[in-house]
């Protein structure tokens, strides 16, 4: 039977290992990868459109974003960066312009940013930054408002609140009411935890040791406009 290869990124606190899997097989020797210093998260997804799966990993110490491609037998390219803020505490993927175009977010808590990486042709991605304050910490991402648009909820530790970012074609986000959780949310997930159509958000606050349920009843509407600058 033909064996079935794909990648699978487990990140360490200074450096990337990659390891080629073999489905149906046992894991075969790791190909390792040194990549930046102080690696939070990693995302996963097609960037370039060449059928093979690439990895991006975000970097909280050396404010960078690092992209390698697969080449579908398990190695990777030498990594391309991109700046982003400082302390990046989670990166996350959607298309936040709805352009088909895999783009990334990193919640920089170090300097209460989000930097948002727009996908572009041949996977080189177009930066922006949006000055959120507090200590942006989770990202969740989900189509809230059901237009086919990625957008994302996201935590701030120092607030002890959830803001929801409303993605569009013109890269203009629309922000929704910012929403007091319990104290020091540091994760956020989008699913649905109701019987209403509408994709619900369930946040972890470290601090309080609670876990707080945003229902989206039609509620999670934008009121605010913010641009990447
Ligand atoms: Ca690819
Ligand atoms: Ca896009
Ligand atoms: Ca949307």
């Amino acid at each position: 039977m033909k064996k079935q290869f794909f990648i699978s990124a487990f990140i360490c606190l200074f450096g990337i290992q990659i390891v080629a899997q073999c489905v149906g097989d046992n894991f075969v020797a790791p190909h390792r990868q040194r990549v930046g210093e102080l690696l939070s998260k990693n995302v996963s997804a097609d960037f370039n459109g060449d059928g093979f799966q690439d990895v991006a990993v975000a970097d909280g110490y050396s404010r960078k974003i690092f992209v390698m491609f697969g080449d579908g037998e398990g190695n990777l390219s030498e990594p391309v960066f991109y700046n982003i803020g400082f302390n990046s505490l989670d990166l996350e993927k959607g298309d936040f312009d709805g352009d088909g175009l895999t783009d990334l977010i990193s919640a920089n808590a170090g300097d209460g940013t989000l930097s948002i990486l727009y996908g572009t042709t041949g996977g080189v991605f177009s930066v922006v930054s949006i000055n959120i304050g507090g200590s942006p910490s989770a990202i969740a991402v989900s189509d809230f408002n059901r237009n086919n648009i990625s957008d994302f909820a996201v935590t701030n530790s120092s607030g002890n609140s959830v803001t929801i970012f409303f993605g569009s074609s013109n890269r203009v986000f629309s922000a929704g009411e910012i929403i007091s959780v319990g104290a020091n949310p540091r994760d956020i997930v989008a699913a649905h935890f109701n019987r209403r159509r509408g994709i619900d958000l369930a946040v972890a606050n470290t601090d309080s040791d609670t876990v707080t349920i945003l229902s989206n009843d039609g509620e999670f509407s934008g009121k605010r406009r913010i641009q990447g600058r």
